[in-house]
């Protein structure tokens, strides 16, 4: 799917009080910014135009927009992320989101959906069951997406606590290729897609994001950077130790339209 706009939100002062499970220290949040900034400037470059949202003190997690919406080419879903701390964020982005799409639904109590468990490939979208998105949550998405003729498939992964969330593990290129970590390169569900997998010891790398043509991936993990260049795709790398710190990945700090 091509591109045009795309929804960010720069890192607030306190993103060091969000959530994390990662071990790796406190976020630089001028680095932070620095990053998210060279993160914009590169999703420019690929053609979108971006709309900036101040930052929010009241939600530290709040740069990862990806978490609040699931966008398909005709509309939003609104979620209800699965973090309590992260459930104020949607009204806000729900403002911003619906000035350029028509809203499809909005997933309701007791249902919870992260973004980041959703990852569409092609006409389906691929829903994660994880530590955030519970059955409720995904079964409501399943249904929307279906009276908007889009096909979706669950994938059970709360036996993989490594896992976050599904594209903490897994991306779609834009060909339809998936980028995925070993734990799921071999699941039933993904079977018949063209995957790369990534090496154990770079499944951050994982979570990359191809926009327009080009793959953004995180910069520091050469394995996976040269298996793409090898299949001719165009490759930037980004800096993201900061966010990765809360862990964050690509993906997570944008909604693409
Ligand atoms: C959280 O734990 O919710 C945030 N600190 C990180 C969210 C990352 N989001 C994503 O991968 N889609």
């Amino acid at each position: 799917m091509q591109h045009s706009r795309a929804l960010v939100r720069r890192p607030s002062q306190n993103l060091a009080d969000g959530l994390t499970r990662a071990d790796l220290g406190s976020p630089s949040i001028t680095l932070a910014k620095a990053q998210h900034g060279r993160y914009c400037e590169e999703l420019q470059r690929c053609g979108l135009l971006l709309t900036v949202l101040s930052p929010d003190a009241q939600y530290p997690d709040s740069t990862f927009v990806e978490d609040t919406a699931v966008v398909t080419p005709r509309g939003a879903i609104f979620t209800r992320p699965g973090a309590e701390s992260r459930r104020g964020e949607v009204a806000s982005i729900g403002e911003a989101l619906l000035d350029l799409v028509p809203s499809l639904g909005e997933i309701e109590a007791p249902g919870t959906v992260d973004g980041g468990d959703v990852c569409a490939v092609d006409d389906r979208f691929l829903i994660g069951i994880s530590a955030r998105t519970n059955e409720a949550g995904a079964r409501q998405l399943a249904t929307i997406l279906e009276s908007q003729g889009y096909a979706s498939t669950t994938l059970d992964l709360r036996g993989l606590p490594d896992l976050l969330h599904l594209k903490s593990g897994l991306a779609a290129l834009d060909d339809g290729r998936l980028v995925a970590v070993s734990a799921l390169a071999d699941r039933d569900e993904l079977r018949g897609y063209p995957t790369l997998r990534v090496d154990e010891r770079e499944s951050y790398a994982a979570n990359c994001v191809s926009v327009n043509g080009r793959v953004l991936i995180a910069r520091g993990y050469p394995l996976l950077e040269a298996a793409l260049v090898k299949l001719r795709y165009d490759v930037v790398t980004l800096e993201m130790s900061e966010f990765r710190k809360m862990d964050g990945g690509l993906s997570c700090l944008s909604l693409r339209l």
